[in-house]
């Protein structure tokens, strides 16, 4: 281990031994990796005696709530903005599993001018500069990779226990889509292993997040693939639409679009993907590809948005028709880097 990373985790050592309330954060719509990173960390603390909490700054998906610690989360919501009191006790934050103050949009301003120690715990590229001290490391497959290397090696890692173990597998295994990406670093599986050796059950982790969707869910899976998916071969990029009237008429639940954006890599072919989600003030917007075609940079450059190499995520402020339109144009600029994509 490196020096640098070695002398970050005395300092998180000694600020959580003197902390008398801990808040841990993860990004707004969190997803596995975020709630299980925080939790893993919540729960390693509860066993350590410390007085600590999760607070989201937004409801996180059904398939989540079975984690040991997630009832206890407080999720927050846009209302937030002007309450006051969200940090007010705590003498220690530690955010995961982001890498900007506007990823915690409603709660950003509460967190900046919070006198708490700051601590953040990402995997994402190119972090901001807004906490004490920043355990920020692109390698690792997930946050939960990260939380696991820095609690087992320091004082913590006595009170590591199957409970522990579980959350920070479900924030890998979602990280990776069970192991499909971002896995390639021999590491990340030296820790499941270690996470195995605690007692989790793998098979019952993939069973509560993954199969775990709702008849609606299915049918809306079924007319999105079936009426909103455009297939643009020669780019080898297809890309999904979803209408506010698509949303209601298939009574979308939190979380139900969840995933969709990644099935039409599953085309032969296709290695670059996009889904555009009428939200009720804007486009939500998710990128995925294959290979070295990097969707963070495309984010960045055309749709306000970022991400890593392979996932990316973006918004749009004009019509979905316009949105679409857009895409479709700006792809003729990377006719070539896509078609040359390699693995
Ligand atoms: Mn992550």
């Amino acid at each position: 281990m490196n020096k640098d990373l070695i002398s970050k985790i005395k300092i998180f050592e000694e600020k959580i031994k003197k902390a008398e309330n801990i808040i841990i954060l993860p990004h707004y719509n969190p997803d596995g990796d975020a709630i299980g990173s925080a939790l893993g960390l919540y729960n390693i603390l509860i066993n350590y005696g410390k007085n600590v909490s999760v607070v989201s700054p937004t409801h996180f998906p059904d398939f989540l709530k079975w984690m040991p610690g997630a009832k206890k989360i407080r999720a927050l919501g846009e209302k937030t903005k002007s309450d006051p009191n969200v940090f007010t006790d705590a003498d220690l934050l530690i955010g995961v599993d982001f890498n900007a103050l506007n990823r915690i949009s409603n709660v950003a301003v509460r967190f900046s001018e919070s006198n708490a120690y700051k601590i953040l715990i990402d995997h994402h590229p190119d972090p901001e500069n807004f906490t004490d001290i920043i355990f920020s490391d692109t390698s690792y497959s997930s946050t939960a990779e990260f939380v696991y290397e820095i609690i087992s090696n320091s004082f913590l890692k006595e009170f590591l226990d199957k409970n522990v173990a579980t959350c920070l597998y479900t924030g890998i295994m979602t990280d990776t889509g069970s192991f499909n990406f971002n896995s390639s670093n021999p590491n990340t599986y030296l820790v499941v292993a270690k996470l195995l050796e605690l007692g989790i059950n793998k098979d019952k982790i993939f069973d509560e997040v993954y199969n775990s969707f709702s008849v609606n869910r299915m049918r809306f899976m079924g007319h999105v693939l079936l009426n909103r998916m455009i297939v643009i071969p020669e780019m080898k990029t297809a890309y999904i639409y979803i209408t506010a009237k698509d949303r209601k008429d298939f009574k979308e639940q939190f979380g139900d679009t969840e995933n969709f954006v990644n099935m039409p890599l599953a085309i032969k072919g296709i290695i670059f993907s996009a889904i555009f989600i009428e939200r009720d003030n804007f486009i939500k917007i998710s990128f995925r590809s294959k290979g070295s075609f990097s969707v963070n940079d495309f984010s960045q450059k055309y749709f306000n948005g970022g991400g890593h190499i392979n996932a990316a995520g973006g918004e749009s402020h004009t019509s979905l028709q316009e949105t679409t339109k857009k895409f479709v144009d700006i792809l003729q600029e990377y006719k070539d880097e896509l078609i040359n994509y390699s693995f």
